[in-house]
């Protein structure tokens, strides 16, 4: 309660839900994305709802312009409590041998440069404050790969080791860190895996009863709230009929 959290990727999905979630349970809210509009719309939304939220517009591959926004936070946002390093995507579902190199290049300077670029700027202020909580959403397909999923699997994957060495390099001190690892959500992601074909993404939910960003941003509030000496390590979250990356049964 009472947090300062900052969420990349809050304009949508699992990082709007994030938003609404935390608000909701009294934090203090920093909103970062590249949709500057959908960021002011939020802000609004939530401050009418009593929330205390800024916003902070940068792409998360732009190591420059993030530092810039970190560096000019105002003296009383400027003790981030909790990290969730959300900001990620799927770009394309082809085999390794023909994927687009642009579409690897996003995957691979979004999900993990993007991810560690955050880390490296806000984990030094935790550790000299001694508190601190990096959540962040790896996957399903971090544990394994699945058909077409290779680069983006991989990127998933490197989440998992990056928390799990964070988790070590900050055992001397009070912070925690979490890798939460969904698996299918409903949210804009396949609509962006395939480049904006509505009717191929709507296809990855058919049969099946898929998560909302909504039960991903319960677990990460869960992970907030445990008491200090609970650390919520890692958590795989499927829709009940999904048993792996691979395995889905539809009806
Ligand atoms: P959405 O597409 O709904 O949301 C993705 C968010 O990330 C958007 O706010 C998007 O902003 C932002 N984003 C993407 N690239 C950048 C960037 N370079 N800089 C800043 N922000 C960026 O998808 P989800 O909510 O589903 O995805 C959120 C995270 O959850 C991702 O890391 C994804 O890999 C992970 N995930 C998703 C699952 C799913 O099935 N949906 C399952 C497991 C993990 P913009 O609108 O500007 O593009
Ligand atoms: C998103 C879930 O299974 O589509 O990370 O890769 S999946």
């Amino acid at each position: 309660m009472n947090k300062i959290v900052l969420i990349t990727g809050a304009t949508s999905g699992i990082g709007l839900a994030c938003a609404r979630k935390f608000a909701n349970n009294g934090d203090k809210l920093i909103l970062t994305g590249r949709n500057e509009q959908r960021l002011t719309e939020i802000q609004k939304e939530l401050t009418e709802a009593g929330a205390e939220v800024l916003t902070l517009v940068f792409d998360v591959r732009d190591r420059a312009r993030a530092t810039q926004c970190l560096n000019e936070l105002p003296a009383a946002w400027q003790s981030i409590d909790v990290l969730i390093n959300n900001a990620g995507l799927a770009m394309g579902l082809e085999p390794e041998y023909e994927g687009s190199f642009d579409d690897w290049e996003t995957m691979i300077d979004t999900n993990i440069k993007g991810l560690l670029t955050m880390t490296r700027l806000i984990v030094p202020g935790m550790v000299a404050r001694n508190a601190g909580h990096i959540i962040n959403i790896g996957s399903v397909a971090g544990d394994a790969a699945y058909a077409g999923g290779n680069v983006y699997c991989a990127t998933k994957a490197a989440v998992k080791a990056l928390s799990d060495g964070l988790r070590i390099d900050v055992a001397n001190t009070p912070i925690r860190v979490t890798n939460l690892k969904p698996g299918l959500v409903e949210t804009n992601f396949s609509n962006t895996r395939f480049h904006g074909d509505t009717a191929r993404a709507a296809n990855v939910y058919k049969g099946i009863q898929p998560l909302t960003g909504d039960d991903i941003a319960d677990v990460a509030v869960y992970a907030s709230n445990a008491p200090a000496h609970v650390q919520i390590a890692e958590v795989l979250i499927l829709a009940t009929h999904q048993a792996s990356g691979s395995v889905i049964v539809r009806k």
